[in-house]
């Protein structure tokens, strides 16, 4: 297969856009492609200070990369989860996340929860009844709790994740399954900044997994293959398996469920529904970041008793 633009030996073909390109001409695409979506759905502009947060894998690695090459002020924050599950996942993701910055002179923060709490997302998730035992509710809490109060207390206006196609399809699909209208109004793009909550976006939202992927490779990032080792059995990977095999007889129509879904959104589809499903923030008593828990928020609430023991009280 060639290139369309230029008839060299083609590296990739997307389906959905009948589209075969070569490598610099993919790498070329990418990036325009990256800076339409942050246009289309006015994420940012070159005022904002983005912090975006990076895991080490594929899709987050490649939105800094290109944020950077696109000449954003892109900083990166990298929190240290303490997951280790054989395979010393969160010490091997944060050396790569280490380099990559180095490598490119980039502002990296590191935040380690272990170090903070002196308890990982394992130990923590054992003492929560989050989840039912499986980590990835207190994980999914620790993180936004981190990535918040970080974006607010260092001026950060904007919070990017490297989600990809394949992720929000995922959570569209459950959350149309379960006909969670709440989350159907909430679930796009950009989420607002409102109360405390700082403005968060995902550019890469329009691009597949195996693009994110290719970009990565292509580009020489080295980051980290394996998933998250609580990562297997989730609804959401069976949920891409199935959409996978939509895709398969039906190329594009991942995008198409997708992008009809935001159509519908904009326009008002969702409206009615969209006041109700914002609940009231207000700031927590302990942390001053916003909540819709009475007094504590939940972060601190699973963090209390580490607190504690971390700063014993001082005797008189
Ligand atoms: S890191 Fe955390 Fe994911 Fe691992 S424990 Fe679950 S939520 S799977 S993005
Ligand atoms: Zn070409
Ligand atoms: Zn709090």
């Amino acid at each position: 297969m060639r290139c369309r633009k230029c008839k060299a030996r083609a590296v990739i073909y997307m389906r959905q856009h009948r589209l075969a390109l070569c490598k610099d001409h993919f790498l070329e695409w990418f990036v325009k492609y990256t800076q339409e979506t942050i246009r289309r759905y006015r994420m940012f502009t070159r005022q904002d200070r983005i912090l975006v947060a990076v895991s080490g894998g594929k899709d987050s690695l490649a939105l800094w990369d290109v944020l950077w090459q696109l000449g954003y002020q892109a900083d990166g924050l990298y929190i240290g989860l303490g997951i280790d599950g054989g395979i010393q996942y969160s010490d091997r993701s944060r050396s790569l996340v280490e380099a990559f910055a180095r490598e490119r002179g980039l502002k990296l923060i590191v935040e380690d929860v272990r170090e903070a709490y002196g308890e990982g997302i394992p130990e923590m998730a054992r003492r929560s009844r989050r989840g039912r035992g499986k980590p990835c509710s207190v994980c999914g809490l620790v993180k936004r709790h981190i990535m918040n109060r970080v974006a607010r207390e260092q001026g950060y206006t904007v919070l990017a994740t490297g989600h990809n196609l394949d992720d929000e399809v995922a959570v569209l699909f459950g959350n149309v399954m379960t006909w969670q209208v709440g989350y159907l109004a909430r679930q796009g793009p950009v989420l607002p900044e409102r109360d405390g909550l700082v403005r968060k976006v995902k550019p890469l939202v329009r691009f597949y997994e195996r693009e994110t992927a290719a970009y990565a490779l292509l580009r020489g990032i080295r980051y980290i293959y394996d998933e998250c080792p609580f990562a297997q059995g989730a609804t959401s990977i069976y949920y891409k398996e199935l959409l996978n095999k939509l895709e398969e007889s039906r190329p594009g129509a991942k995008l198409q469920f997708y992008l009809g879904f935001l159509r519908a959104k904009e326009q008002g589809a969702f409206a009615h529904i969209q006041e109700q499903a914002e609940e009231a923030l207000h700031a927590c008593e302990v942390c001053g970041q916003p909540t819709t828990a009475p007094g504590m928020c939940a972060f601190c609430r699973l963090t209390a008793p580490l607190r504690v023991s971390l700063n014993p009280p001082v005797s008189a």
